[in-house]
């Protein structure tokens, strides 16, 4: 299992090299918004690069329209790299206050990547993509 992790780690910095391109750097807004009938989030990352193998933070925000905090709401956060085999990083989501909440994860190779929100509600389920570059 473990060669079998390894194998993908080397794999994923090939193809990583291969694909990342020194132009990306500046296409990764620090922020992402998203809103729908229902609710409103926002999602900050607190480096403008993250740090390759560290842990790295993003602050996200979450109410219903009227700006009220949503109760314990159904919610994850992992890590990916769009278009590649890296696998899904899980992350620690905690909520600092009311509709306030502090992620930390660690993308272990550097190029794209994106934060992935995972949210349920009773009446649907979201996936707010937040991307971010690691270096
Ligand atoms: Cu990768």
């Amino acid at each position: 299992m473990k060669k079998i992790v390894y194998s993908l780690v080397i794999l994923c910095a090939f193809l990583g090299a291969w694909m990342y391109l020194p132009s990306s750097t500046n296409q990764a807004a620090l922020n992402t918004k998203f809103s729908d009938e229902n609710i409103r989030m926002e999602i900050v990352s607190n480096q403008q690069v993250a740090k390759v193998m560290h842990e790295n933070s993003f602050s996200l925000t979450l109410t219903d329209l009227a700006g009220k905090p949503l109760d314990q709401p159904d919610m994850k956060v992992s890590l990916e790299m769009p278009s590649m085999f890296c696998g899904v990083i899980p992350t620690t989501l905690n909520e600092v206050e009311p509709g306030k909440y502090n992620i930390i994860g660690i993308p272990v190779m550097s190029g794209k990547w994106e934060a992935t929100v995972t949210l349920v509600t009773p009446t649907e389920t979201l996936h707010v993509k937040h991307p971010f570059i690691s270096k």
